[in-house]
């Protein structure tokens, strides 16, 4: 796949901004710089559908909207089926002779509730059609804008309104779904996870999934500060600290082929990660640190796993 890896830093803050300001995500919230990255990195025209959500609900209040390009609201489960039916309209018109074809882009952006859970059927089917869509999962790691309640994405020992640390549990139990691996079972062109603390590389991979011939799913890992209970200004570094401590690796499965995109000089411990987030606080006391040890061995099991996927070992 020949894609444009040159990214210049100075054209990209020239160029119109297809997000606008005035959305109401909160203060410090990923999403919106990971949408922004996302946006500037593709050049050809998109058309956007958003799954219910904080990133929908925060930039679409009637009578105003953040999104300069056309944009559809959608269910809480069938976004990629909306960008589906609409990319496989255009496609049709494109052949009748009806519409020019402007290499348009048919971009998914859901959160991990919408995608983990609740749209995954919906999701699937859209791939096993192989409509050219680039779904999109802002990975906030809960239903958030519900008020935090667990997903099947919500890290092990989290606390979330419905996950609660006390007594009975130490926050959620259960280890996440591996969504990524489950995506790239379905052998479409790509498949990638991304932080937006690794922009250069997070935008690589968005123009790699819109050049794709067939659909395309990106993991973005998304910080949110509510949810994780953490100051506001720390999305960056902490997004930073999940990759170098493994927990949230970079990689891509391009064709089938599995390419780790970067590897820490020095794993560093998930404690690191854990001790920055008020959602892991009760991890600390002395009856719960055997979790951060379990959190560990697991992390180091997936990552070896990776490693030998991608062929680093
Ligand atoms: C079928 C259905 N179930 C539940 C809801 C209520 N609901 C709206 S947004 C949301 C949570 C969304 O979580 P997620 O997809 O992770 O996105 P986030 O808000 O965290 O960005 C829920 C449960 C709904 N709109 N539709």
């Amino acid at each position: 796949m020949a894609v444009e890896t040159r990214i210049n830093l100075k054209e990209l803050a020239s160029k119109p901004e297809k997000f606008a300001p005035g959305h109401r995500l909160c203060s410090g919230c990923a999403e919106g710089i990971i949408v922004r990255q996302i946006l500037s990195a593709i050049d050809d025209p998109v058309v956007v559908a958003t799954a219910t959500g904080c990133l929908e609900v925060a930039t679409s209040l009637y009578p105003s909207t953040a999104w300069r390009v056309p944009w559809i609201h959608n269910a809480f489960e069938n976004a990629a089926t909306t960008a589906a039916g609409a990319e496989a309209a255009y496609r049709a018109l494109v052949r009748k002779g009806k519409l020019p074809d402007r290499n348009i882009k048919f971009l998914v952006f859901g959160g991990d509730g919408a995608t983990y859970d609740i749209g995954l059927q919906w999701i699937s089917g859209a791939f096993e059609r192989g409509h050219r869509i680039v779904y999109i999962c802002l990975n906030n790691e809960a239903y958030m804008n519900t008020g935090i309640q667990r997903s099947s994405a919500t890290p092990t020992g989290a606390h979330t309104t419905t996950s609660p640390a006390g007594e009975v549990i130490p926050g959620k139990i259960q280890w996440r779904k591996p969504i990524t691996e489950i995506m790239a079972a379905h052998n479409i062109p790509y498949v990638a996870q991304a932080s937006p603390s690794h922009w250069r590389d997070l935008m690589i991979k968005v123009r790699k999934a819109v050049a794709a011939d067939g659909p395309s799913f990106l993991n973005i890992f998304a910080d949110c500060n509510r949810g994780w209970r953490h100051d506001t200004a720390t999305a960056i570094e902490i997004s930073r600290l999940a990759v170098e401590t493994c927990y949230w690796p970079l990689f891509e499965v391009e064709n089938g082929v599995w390419k780790l995109n970067y590897k820490p000089k020095e794993k560093k411990p998930i404690e690191e990660w854990l001790k920055l987030q008020g959602r892991f606080r009760h991890l600390f006391q002395p009856k719960f640190r055997h979790l951060i040890d379990e959190i560990q061995a697991r992390i180091d099991q997936e990552w070896e796993k990776l490693l030998e996927r991608c062929g680093e070992k």
